[in-house]
């Protein structure tokens, strides 16, 4: 049977990989991301197997949030898999100099976004007794670096919940597991760097990151288990990292 997945975040980097590979294995998708022209975009160049909806809205505005995916068309309101993608870390700076505007942006996205969207998606899972959540934390919810403070704090409250969904939705039928990346080439350090390109691209030069790609192989890999087989906690990382 068809199954139909929602992405946050498939407008660019692990998301957008993930859209391409899901479609290629012929997954509905709902497609979501701020930046609207990306999207259509993105639906035009899928590969025809899958059918698309695509929702703009930011996951920080938890009624619009709620609103986009309360009202989805009926053919793709049956969710069966949800891609807890959307995020970024703002800044790279130590606790005492980091800026409070960053420190909320980075909260309210990879943290409140994931539970906005988890608590929409979450009513038409319970109601159908099935569904599998896959939260994109990174191994930065495992360790800690210099610098990365509020980032690594928002991932490894993303580690905590990630448990405490898998067990409060077993009861309902619903799997929950986390996909741990380390360093990936995406458009992440530039979104770091508030745009600086030259600083984003020397994050990846000498490192051989992961490309999304290989997320995206490893995302397939998770939601293609037979239903018993719940992969809870995967960190996946380039040989480089340490
Ligand atoms: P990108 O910057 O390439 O992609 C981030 C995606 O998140 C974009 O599609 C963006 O869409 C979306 N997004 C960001 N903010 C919002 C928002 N407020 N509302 C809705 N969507 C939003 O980065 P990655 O692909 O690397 O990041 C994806 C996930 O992977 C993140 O959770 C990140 O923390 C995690 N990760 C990344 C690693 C890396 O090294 N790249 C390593 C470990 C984890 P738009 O701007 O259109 O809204
Ligand atoms: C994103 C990768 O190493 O900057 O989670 O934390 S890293």
């Amino acid at each position: 049977m068809k199954k139909i997945a929602l992405i946050t975040g498939a407008t660019s980097g692990i998301g957008k990989a993930t859209a391409i590979r899901f479609a290629e294995e012929g997954i509905d998708l709902i497609l979501c991301g701020r930046r609207k022209d990306r999207l259509v975009e993105l639906q035009n160049n899928l590969n025809t197997k899958a059918n698309v909806h695509i929702l703009c809205f930011d996951v920080q505005d938890k009624v619009a949030t709620n609103s986009a995916i309360s009202n989805l068309p009926t053919e793709f309101s049956s969710i069966d898999i949800l891609i807890n993608n959307a995020g970024n870390a703002y800044g790279l700076d130590s606790i005492e100099t980091g800026e409070l505007e960053d420190w909320e942006a980075m909260i309210n996205i990879n943290l409140k976004g994931l539970l906005y969207v988890s608590k929409a998606v979450l009513k038409y899972m319970v109601a159908n007794k099935s569904g599998h959540i896959i939260n994109i934390g990174s191994t930065a919810a495992k360790s800690v670096y210099k610098k990365g403070n509020v980032y690594c704090a928002t991932k490894h409250s993303i580690d905590a919940l990630t448990k405490g969904m898998r067990i409060d939705l077993k009861e309902h039928g619903i799997k929950v597991g986390a996909v741990h990346p380390g360093l990936t080439e995406t458009e992440f350090s530039e979104v770091r760097f508030h745009g600086d390109k030259e600083k984003a691209q020397e994050v990846y030069k000498k490192s051989n990151p992961l490309q999304p790609e290989d997320l995206a192989d490893i995302i397939h890999f998770v939601i293609s288990r037979p239903y018993h087989v719940n992969i809870s906690d995967l960190v996946a990382m380039p040989i480089s990292q340490d």
